[in-house]
């Protein structure tokens, strides 16, 4: 029995956190990973200079880096990550020697990170079932000769969001000249939905707010997006914010503390005093999906005023000037949102009416709100639905494309959204190819490539036959992972460039390679000399990252040097295409994008440095709208919530979480500070009626069972996970992410974008017998 389980037996009390965010805490937990996590020395000179002018840029998320940066303007995961980066401990060919790779995947995601840093290029070796050391010379000739003879279209080159836009320009440019638009990215697990559903409704794949707005919104909508967590440095525009009045309201099954309050950890005043920052004004712990439900509810409110307001011939609560000009399908929704009762609306979103009339209060009398949202919306089998209502709630109010209101999905990785911007895509269409013809004379790939669910699908079918891997750890990320572990070892090549060890490794290919590349703090030296990368963060700023520390190993290669090694021995020689020169200076790399993308990158090498960034622009802020109609579309929801099962007994909705303790895949720690879960992942968080109603006790041991309804549905199980009553809705239950994708079918998934529904998988409950 873990401490954990054993607490629940022992006093059947709700694990909670009831400090604030920030604070001592997160003092405490940058401590305990420093020790932890064995840094190198000179890590705090590091973290001094992370996301400034001239400095490096987290590795973390993607949160935009201030032009009136902090003293430290870092957070306490940021700084994990970057300690973890910069680990003393090495793993090297000796470790790979005395251990199988059939005895690695009995260790845990935890155990195989904390063996520390690649040193050198692996190959494995079938007769010894071990990974072999191997040259770089031998590694990038093997994989070229392997891709040479395999049909490119039956090859598939993932990127995580790590890589910068140089190497990832590159990355894109080599998939295209070798012959295929097989280009999926961790966005295709993530923020895809807002890719493709955004870009719908609004004309813009990406947020449409600037640093600005932040401080001069008067209110923030939060669904379904956890900074406390994920993004922490956003909890100092907020905190700062709330300071000069603005209001939070916040619509999240779990009441996630960094969006509850917050010490500011460098502040010394209210590190000494204690004094926090109350984050929402109001939080509605809505069920799971039930958002479509909520925010209807919110323009039902917005409509009835103005309606009020009409008949006593006071002032407009739409903006029906903007909706005129700006606008289509408002008719339609408003007529929707005026025949769907109060009592379908409270039974979708599990929220009363008086609590989204109270929120429709706050919005209304809030002149620019900003909508804040992450995983908690894009998650959803329908969740393109969900971002198209939160637009619809922001068009009613003309709240996109005026100051301090906009849009604003919280992007992941810290280069997710970049990469996307200079072609790591499956869509032809959203790539130059009339300048790629131009600039590199070849005939680009027209056929559209595989996103990432797609790709595995087609591994399992046979027709993928090789995967290269730019970072990331798709057998823990992906849905099923039990079969897409089969199905990577089923590839003929797997090709995985990487930091650190992790479960893919694990399920080499006939022919497989592990090739260990710089991380972005560590010094990336040239032909000409060092060289910078840049990354784009969620608010579309561009800003250069140079790295100082000395590498983990003089064995590495910067990611871009691995993809131009790569790309020589795949591809003929072409007198445009200069892989050697571009390595030699990541600065002709940078042209060559700007050439690409010129309304973008206008001026790129000489406004790298530029503090706070230099901004892409964005239609959308600018009132254009890049869609079908030329304008802004308000969507009449087809149903009113966001799955696409229905509710039955002894159904439950599992929503997968982030601890605070991980990176996605990354397991740092077993602590779940602002959850005060302890110890252990191995849980389920479930409501105490819900567990009583279930004939259950808190700190039984239960096991989940997936209640899709796909033939194969309920073979999908994972046992071992202790009860754990908490404060979190009726219905709604949640376990974590990577644990639980063995739960989820591969297709489950948003309709538009095939995100995987990451926050709704239908399941059944079951004591475990084991
Ligand atoms: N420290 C750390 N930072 C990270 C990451 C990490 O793993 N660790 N991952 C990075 C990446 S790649 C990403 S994409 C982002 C992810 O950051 P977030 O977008 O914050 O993602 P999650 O934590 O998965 O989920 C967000 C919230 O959605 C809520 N939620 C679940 N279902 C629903 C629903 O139906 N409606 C609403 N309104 N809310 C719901 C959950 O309770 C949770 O609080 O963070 C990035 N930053
Ligand atoms: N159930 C469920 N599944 C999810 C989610 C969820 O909320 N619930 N979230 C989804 C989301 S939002 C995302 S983005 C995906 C994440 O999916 P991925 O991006 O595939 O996974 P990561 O865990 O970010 O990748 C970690 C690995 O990247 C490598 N790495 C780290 N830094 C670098 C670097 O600088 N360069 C290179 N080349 N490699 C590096 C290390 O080897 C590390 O082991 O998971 C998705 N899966
Ligand atoms: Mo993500």
């Amino acid at each position: 029995m873990t401490e954990h389980a054993k607490k629940l037996a022992d006093r059947g009390a709700k694990p909670r956190y009831d400090a604030p965010a920030g604070g001592w805490g997160s003092m405490r937990g940058i401590a305990e990973i420093t020790e932890e996590a064995n840094p190198e020395f000179g890590v705090a000179d590091t973290l001094r200079r992370l996301n400034k002018p001239g400095g490096t840029m987290c590795v973390s998320c993607a949160w935009p880096k201030p032009e009136n940066y902090h003293a430290f303007e870092f957070c306490e995961n940021g700084a994990k990550a970057t300690i973890w980066e910069l680990t003393k401990d090495r793993c090297t060919p000796e470790f790979f020697e005395s251990h199988t790779v059939t005895e690695l995947r009995d260790w845990n995601d935890h155990d195989l990170e904390m063996t520390g840093r690649l040193t050198e290029p692996m190959r494995y070796d079938a007769g010894s079932d071990t990974y072999v050391r191997a040259s770089w010379d031998e590694a990038f000739a093997a994989i070229g000769d392997r891709l040479k003879a395999l049909d490119p279209k039956s090859t598939v080159f993932y990127a995580s969001g790590h890589a910068g836009l140089e190497a990832s320009f590159l990355y894109g440019l080599y998939a295209r000249l070798y012959g295929h638009n097989n280009l999926p990215q961790s966005s295709n697990m993530c923020h895809e939905t807002t890719s493709v559903g955004l870009k719908e409704v609004i004309g813009s794949s990406v947020g449409t707010i600037i640093w600005d707005d932040l401080e001069k919104a008067d209110a923030f909508f939060f669904f379904g997006q956890n900074p406390g967590t994920n993004a922490p440095r956003f909890l100092h525009p907020l905190a700062e914010a709330k300071k000069r009045g603005a209001k939070i309201v916040t619509f999240n099954p779990i009441r996630e503390q960094g969006l509850v309050s917050f010490v500011n950890p460098q502040s010394p005043v209210e590190m000494a005093t204690g004094a926090e920052t109350k984050i929402s004004d109001r939080y509605y712990q809505l069920k799971s999906g039930g958002d479509v439900a909520a925010i209807l509810g919110l323009c039902k409110y917005v409509i009835e005023k103005d309606d009020e307001a009409r008949r006593s011939h006071g002032t407009a609560i739409i903006d029906h000037e903007f909706i005129a000009q700006h606008t289509t399908g408002f008719d339609e929704f408003i007529a929707f949102a005026r025949a769907t009762d109060w009592e379908e609306i409270e039974k979708a979103s599990g929220l009363s009416e008086s609590d989204l009339r109270e929120a429709g209060h706050i919005y209304i009398s809030s002149e620019r709100v900003i909508g804040v949202y992450g995983m908690g919306l894009t998650q959803h089998s329908h969740g393109a639905l969900n971002i198209a209502m939160l637009v619809n709630l922001l068009l009613l109010r003309g709240n996109i494309g005026k100051d301090g209101a906009g849009c604003c999905p919280v992007r992941g990785h810290s280069n997710v959204q970049g990469q996307r911007t200079v072609g790591i895509t499956e869509k032809p269409s959203l790539v130059p190819n009339d300048r790629l013809r131009e600039l590199f004379g070849f005939e680009p790939p027209m056929e559209e490539g595989y996103v990432i669910t797609e790709a595995l699908q087609a591994a399992m079918d046979g027709k993928v036959k090789a995967i290269v891997s730019l970072g990331g750890n798709l057998c823990r990320a992906l849905p099923e992972s039990d079969r897409v572990e089969q199905a990577w070892s089923d590839l003929d090549l797997t090709v995985m460039i990487s930091t650190k060890l992790n479960r893919s490794h694990l399920f080499p290919g006939k022919s497989a390679w592990i090739l260990p590349c710089l991380g972005r703090a560590e010094i990336d030296r040239q032909a000409t000399g060092n060289q910078a990368v840049s990354v784009e963060d969620s608010f579309s700023g561009i800003n250069g990252s140079i790295g100082k520390r000395t590498p983990a190993s003089d064995r590495l290669k910067s990611e871009l040097a691995i993809v131009a090694g790569l790309a020589k021995a795949t591809l003929p020689d072409n007198p445009k295409v200069k892989w050697g020169e571009w390595t030699a200076d990541y600065g002709r790399v940078r042209d060559l994008i700007e050439a690409c993308y010129p309304d973008d990158f206008q001026d790129y090498n000489k406004r790298l440095f530029q503090p706070g960034g230099f901004w892409r622009g964005n239609s959308a802020h600018e009132r254009i709208w890049e869609t079908e109609s030329g304008k802004a579309v308000i969507t009449t929801p087809g149903q009113l919530h966001s799955r696409n099962f229905e509710e039955k007994d002894g159904r439950y909705i599992l929503v997968t979480l982030r601890s605070n303790d991980q990176f996605n895949t990354t397991i740092y720690g077993y602590s779940d500070r602002f959850r005060g879960i302890e110890g252990t992942r191995d849980v389920v968080l479930m409501n105490e009626a819900d567990i009583a109603e279930a004939g259950l006790e808190p700190g039984d041991t239960v096991a989940l069972v997936s209640d899709d309804d796909t033939p194969d549905g309920g073979n999908r199980r994972l046992g071992g996970l202790t009860l754990t009553p908490y404060d979190i809705p009726r219905g709604t239950i949640a376990g974590y992410y990577p644990e639980c994708n063995v739960l989820i079918a591969l297709d489950h998934g948003d309709e538009k974008s095939k995100t995987p529904a990451s926050k709704s998988i239908p399941v059944r409950i079951e004591r475990d017998g084991a």
